[in-house]
């Protein structure tokens, strides 16, 4: 039986696990993170942690809010908050290569929803001065479409009601700055660090508008002492498996109850408008910018886009990881025809130099076969996720009159995906806030397909679909996107996804005036 990782143990780590390069005792919590999941202690924990040993300045310690679910802090609160991150990939010979490090930066995890009145009273403490999320997509509660606030989220409509026990992030965060301004505390910065389109902007709108419900000083006050930047994240973080607790207890010589993996690869632009201050993250790698709008766009289409592509055929496919789908030809030479010929060219103002780098290296990490990154786990919460890294740049390419085909089928797959069995036949759940009104919208689309003449259903299927405004927007109505969308849901449900992606290809081939362009066979 191996000891527990804890403060103790720092002393008798391996020589090669680095550890933290400063006095912990001495640190203190300048920094609430809502949110406190693998990805945030994969990236912004780290670099707090080596911006702390670089600078000096021990006052950014971080108290980490798990908004649900106790695992994190049950976890981690017996080792004192350490824990280790496995960095993984293949050398030039092949090889798996591994770094480990044990990080120190996370103080203490409070869990929202057993103690609200906790979050509130960190988010007002004097000694914070940056809160900061990673609470994925659907934790805004906002139409992934507009961005707007949804009042019909039953968390938003219950926080209206119970100032004093909120559930949502935006509840909890307007509550908590609600106190600050009780308290006369000075200026906040909220930074989010999700993958979402604007996404300190969008926190902003959304605080705001909930703010604006609960009284109209409060609005004016966060207006005045809060900023919002907007961020870029990105690092590959698998969820942590079994094997990986076992390996990482291994090396270390002690337990580690939840070790968190991810690549080598890291990179954070973040917008320099800090209302208190801020680590020295620029020492351990970030970047500062006045503007992060360019690198987000690059970031969620040129990562996040064709991740989902791989994640929805792959999955179809029955295949479990991301670097197995890299490694199917049909499904790679389509991801990276999507990133040259759709994406890239809506990406104004990136050298092209730069965007075949990026685009070469976003397909070499997700290749990474040291890290097993399940095909479901990036599938999951589509609705959220589809507008920002699919249909914005759909958008654009239709403005300009410019083909979409490839993009389409992506959103094509996402719907396919959804019918919940793979082509093996192996059936799954779906997990996404919106399934349920999903499910009815395909069994709508069903019934009205179904009703229609043979050569009206796909048609009739792809309209019913595209009407779904929380996702869809106005595109539904755009008779091109319903066009595109019709013809590759159909190809994946009649001829499966490497048939679909047969006649794709084909249609990039021109066809001689007169010929009929045959389809794959069934
Ligand atoms: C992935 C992202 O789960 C997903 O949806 O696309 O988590 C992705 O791995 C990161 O954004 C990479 O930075």
């Amino acid at each position: 039986m191996l000891e527990r990782l804890n403060s103790e143990s720092l002393a008798h780590l391996p020589e090669d696990v680095e550890s933290p390069a400063y006095d912990r005792s001495r640190v203190t919590p300048g920094i609430v993170h809502l949110g406190i999941g693998a990805f945030h202690r994969a990236h912004q924990a780290v670099l707090t942690d080596l911006a702390m040993a670089a600078s000096g300045d021990l006052s950014w310690g971080i108290v980490g809010v798990s908004m649900r679910s106790p695992a994190t802090r049950d976890a981690l609160t017996p080792q004192d908050g350490l824990y280790t991150l496995a960095l993984r990939d293949a050398g030039p010979d092949g090889q798996a290569r591994e770094q480990l490090r044990v990080v120190g930066s996370v103080l203490r995890i409070v869990v929202a929803e057993e103690d609200p009145q906790a979050v509130l009273e960190r988010i007002a403490s004097p000694q914070t001065r940056i809160v900061s999320l990673t609470v994925t997509e659907k934790g805004y509660s906002h139409e992934p479409s507009t961005g707007h606030l949804r009042w019909d989220d039953p968390d938003i409509a219950h926080d209206l009601a119970n100032p004093v026990r909120p559930r949502s992030t935006i509840g909890m965060l307007v509550y908590g700055l609600a106190l600050r301004r009780e308290r006369s505390l000075p200026p906040l910065t909220l930074l989010s660090c999700d993958n979402l389109h604007a996404n300190g902007d969008t926190l902003r709108s959304l605080v705001l508008a909930f703010a604006l419900r609960v009284d109209v000083g409060l609005t004016a006050w966060i207006d005045n002492h809060c900023t919002f930047p907007n961020s870029m994240v990105d690092r590959i973080v698998p969820g942590t498996q079994d094997e990986d607790r076992a390996h990482v207890a291994r090396r270390l010589g002690f337990e580690d109850a939840w070790p968190v993996v991810g690549e080598p690869f890291l990179n954070w632009v973040i917008e320099d408008k800090f209302a208190a201050g801020r680590p020295a993250w620029d020492a351990a790698g970030a970047s500062f910018v006045r503007n992060a709008a360019p690198y987000e766009r690059l970031k969620l289409r040129m990562v996040n886009a064709p991740h989902s592509a791989f994640a929805y055929l792959g999955s179809m496919l029955g295949l479990r990881t991301n670097s197995e789908a890299a490694a199917t030809p049909a499904l790679r030479r389509y991801v990276d025809d999507m990133m040259r010929l759709e994406l890239g060219p809506t990406l104004r103002g990136i050298p092209e130099s730069g965007l075949e780098e990026y685009r070469l290296r976003f397909l070499a990490r997700v290749a990474n076969p040291a890290l097993p990154h399940r095909t479901r786990q990036v599938a999951m919460d589509g609705s959220q996720k589809v507008p920002q890294r699919l249909l914005a740049a759909i958008r654009d390419r239709m403005q300009r009159g410019d083909d979409f085909g490839r993009l389409a089928l992506a959103v094509a797959a996402w719907l396919h995906y959804l019918r919940g069995y793979d082509e093996l036949g192996n059936a799954y759940s779906i997990q996404d806030p919106l399934a349920g009104a999903l499910a009815k919208l395909l069994a709508r689309a069903d019934v009205a397909a179904t009703a229609s003449s043979p050569a009206q259903a796909a048609h009739r299927r792809a309209t019913v679909v595209a009407g779904f405004r929380p996702v869809f927007g106005d595109l539904g109505r755009k008779p091109a996107f319903v066009d595109a969308l019709a013809l590759h849901l159909e190809r994946l449900r009649t001829f499966g996804v490497l048939g679909a992606l047969e006649a794709l290809e084909r249609d990039a081939v021109p066809v001689p005036e007169g010929s009929v362009q045959p389809m794959p066979a069934a």
